[in-house]
């Protein structure tokens, strides 16, 4: 791969080298002055008290280094490890939280801006919750209850996590025998920080242990109860079309950009940028109309339900205000750079922090409030109308940009196979079992400076389909691949292997399944059970043709979802240095206890060369273990006929039988 380049994404890397030219400084020069710590990067410091830092390094360091207090370097690599589950365990949980209020707000009439626009969804969790639903029940009352019964997750001391019971029943009972069941999200978060902090678990693998507990809490607590609320108030996404990349902005409208991860003031936004008043009031500043894009997580979550387009993932938010044509970006939480506030003067561009969580020295702050949730959007709006006229020539004005269809829920890729009245996954399942369908792989995380970013992305999405191998994608996994032309049915056309093509021609689908926000991960795990359930793979999530890739991670948080992963039993590979490469002992029991015990792992490997010829090592292991067709490109075996559109249809105004057999 080219070292040269900054960013695998061409628009990216003209307006890197624009503001080369102009002597504007990005994370990707940045990156190139500050060279990671050798210790820290492969866990071998400890920090978490003040008789060191203590450096755990040496020849022998495994066998004999040892902190002040005695602490060896296996249990400070997994100490480490450990507090990067609870912080990202702790994001995408707040976040969760936040929604939880919101669905509160919302059924209790606190908060007249949101309705619940899936009600449909509401009755399907509430159905999983064991809430009463239906029969004259006021759909308030169901949201309600819903709401309190997630908040209990939060608060729980003793016993298992709502969604616990979702998973397939081999998986829980593999939790439940290792002592990983997670119980409520805050008390491992806090168990977390208790055990790791000076003279407590010292035990590599107890902690590692933990560990997973507080990654199970993430995956089916935090990011499973965000994902089904954001549903419940916002819809259930379907496809739809959008577009990627810098050229979504407009000369002649006013550009608004929302960046983040929470979707609760983005949906706002969503709304009153479609209001008259709002639209004559861009008018009289000169604009044409207001341009509402977004980046990062907050993108994807208001890209999926209203297909608003995207400028790209993390490491496009500096060069998106060096296009010179973004007027106002409002910001959340997370994986924001506190660099953007300081860049945006150099242009007019105004950076707004939002939530009472999160500020930057230098940005505006206009606080987001669910129970007055359209005056803050609209203030936001205006603010952005106002600086129209302020905007200048200054910039590099980059046009580039892609289709990309977006959307894919479990729903959707559930009713995609069968209509309404059949939705299955049984055609999912027959085509992985024909070999039609080499494996899945979820194909997420965060770009990265520290390699041609978006470029390992790609490159995974491009080998993988030719290999057959059906991509979901999520965060900005989902933003490198849409930036990149790569979410539309043509990819299939031009780049699959001869089954996934066929597959994807006859339902009509990308061979790259954008499924939505980080938070979305948690769609790949119920899509997973849901594949064990429909059967003739294996009955539980572990021991499936699948694998999760991480390959530009940086975040704590995508440490917290490759480990819910790897604990639900999905192989799990992860770019870059190991955090805990330090440690060969932490390192074997992420991959090889891991594996015995979960049937999933977790590696770290740099080159992405070897990245995919791990995942299609574990996706053939899978399907040998599981007695399937050997995969060989272009040969399948029996499988029963795809539906295709027009037989959905058929069958959906005949629908009165279900079950009629799958697909005949
Ligand atoms: Ni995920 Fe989304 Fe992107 Fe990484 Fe950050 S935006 S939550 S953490 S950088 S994928």
């Amino acid at each position: 791969m080219n070292k040269v380049i900054k960013s695998a994404d061409k628009a990216a890397e003209k307006i890197i080298k624009w503001g080369e030219a102009h002597n504007i400084e990005t994370c990707f020069d940045r990156a190139e002055k500050l060279k990671p710590c050798p210790i820290g990067e492969s866990g071998a410091c400890c920090r978490v008290c003040h008789m060191g830092p203590c450096r755990l390094v040496g020849k022998n360091a495994e066998e004999e280094a040892r902190g002040i207090c005695g602490a060896t370097l296996p249990t400070v690599a997994a100490r480490n490890l450990v507090r990067m589950i609870a912080a990202g365990t702790a994001a995408h949980s707040d976040h969760a939280r936040d929604m939880a209020f919101t669905l509160f707000a919302v059924a209790s009439g606190e908060t007249k801006d949101f309705q619940i626009k899936d009600v449909r969804k509401l009755y399907r969790v509430a159905e999983i919750l064991g809430i009463e639903f239906g029969n004259g029940r006021a759909v308030n009352d169901v949201a309600k209850d819903v709401a309190l019964k997630f908040l209990e997750d939060f608060t729980r001391q003793k016993g298992e996590l709502n969604y616990v019971k979702r998973a397939p029943k081999k998986t829980q009972e593999r939790w439940r025998k290792w002592g990983v069941t997670p119980r409520g999200i805050d008390r491992e978060v806090v168990e977390a920080m208790h055990r790791t902090s000076v003279g407590v678990d010292h035990e590599p693998d107890h902690l590692l242990t933990h560990g997973l507990r507080t990654a199970l809490a993430d995956g089916w607590g935090g990011c499973m109860v965000s994902t089904d609320i954001t549903d419940i108030l916002f819809g259930t996404p379907k496809p739809l079309k959008a577009e990627a990349s810098f050229g979504i902005f407009k000369e002649d409208e006013v550009n608004l950009v929302v960046h983040g991860h929470e979707p609760t003031l983005a949906e706002m936004i969503v709304d009153v940028t479609e209001e008259p008043e709002m639209i004559a009031y861009a008018k009289s500043k000169g604009a044409k109309g207001i341009n509402l894009g977004g980046m990062c997580c907050t993108a994807n979550e208001v890209l999926m339900r209203h297909g608003i387009p995207t400028a790209g993932g993390f490491t496009n938010q500096e060069l998106g205000i060096m296009t010179g044509l973004i007027d106002a970006l409002t910001v959340d939480v997370q994986c924001i750079m506190p660099a953007i506030a300081e860049l945006s003067k150099k242009f007019h561009t105004k950076v707004i922090t939002t939530s009472e969580k999160a500020k930057i020295q230098g940005a505006m702050h206009v606080e987001y409030d669910e129970h007055r949730a359209k005056e803050v959007a609209r203030e936001i709006v205006k603010i952005a109308c106002d600086n129209f006229p302020n905007r200048t020539k200054e910039g590099s004005h980059i046009t580039d940009k892609f289709p990309v269809i977006a959307g894919f829920s479990h729903e959707y890729i559930e009713y995609m196979q069968g209509g309404r009245w059949r939705a299955s996954f049984r055609p999912l399942n027959d085509a992985i079992m024909a070999g039609r369908i080499r494996g899945v792989v979820g194909l997420a995380g965060c770009d990265n400076p520290r390699v041609p970013s978006t470029g390992l992305h790609r490159f995974l999405a491009v080998e993988l389909i030719k290999n057959d191998v059906l991509i979901v994608s999520t965060g900005c996994g989902s933003a490198a691949c849409g930036t990149a032309g790569y979410l539309t049915p043509e990819m299939a056309l031009e780049n699959a292997g001869p089954g996934l093509r066929e597959v994807c021609e006859a339902i009509g689908i990308p061979p790259i399944l954008h499924i939505g926000a980080c938070v979305d991960n948690s769609r790949i795990l119920t899509i997973a059970t849901a594949m064990a359930h429909e059967g003739g793979l294996s009955d539980e999530i572990g021991g499936m043709p699948a694998v999760g890739i991480a390959p530009e991670w940086m975040s704590e948080k995508a440490i917290a979802i490759g480990c819910y992963f790897a604990a639900s039993g999905v192989p799990v590979i992860f770019g870059g240095e190991s955090p805990v490469g330090a440690s060969k002992e932490i390192t074997k029991i992420m991959t090889e206890v891991w594996f015995e015990r979960f049937m999933g792992a977790m590696h770290f490997e740099p080159d992405p060369e070897k990245i995919l010829s791990i995942a299609l090592n574990y996706i053939d292991a899978a399907r040998e273990k599981l007695k399937l067709r050997k995969y060989e490109p272009g040969k399948f075996g029996a499988e029963r006929v795809l539906m295709d559109m027009a037989a959905r249809r058929e069958l959906e105004k005949k629908s009165a039988v279900p079950h009629a057999g799958v697909g005949g």
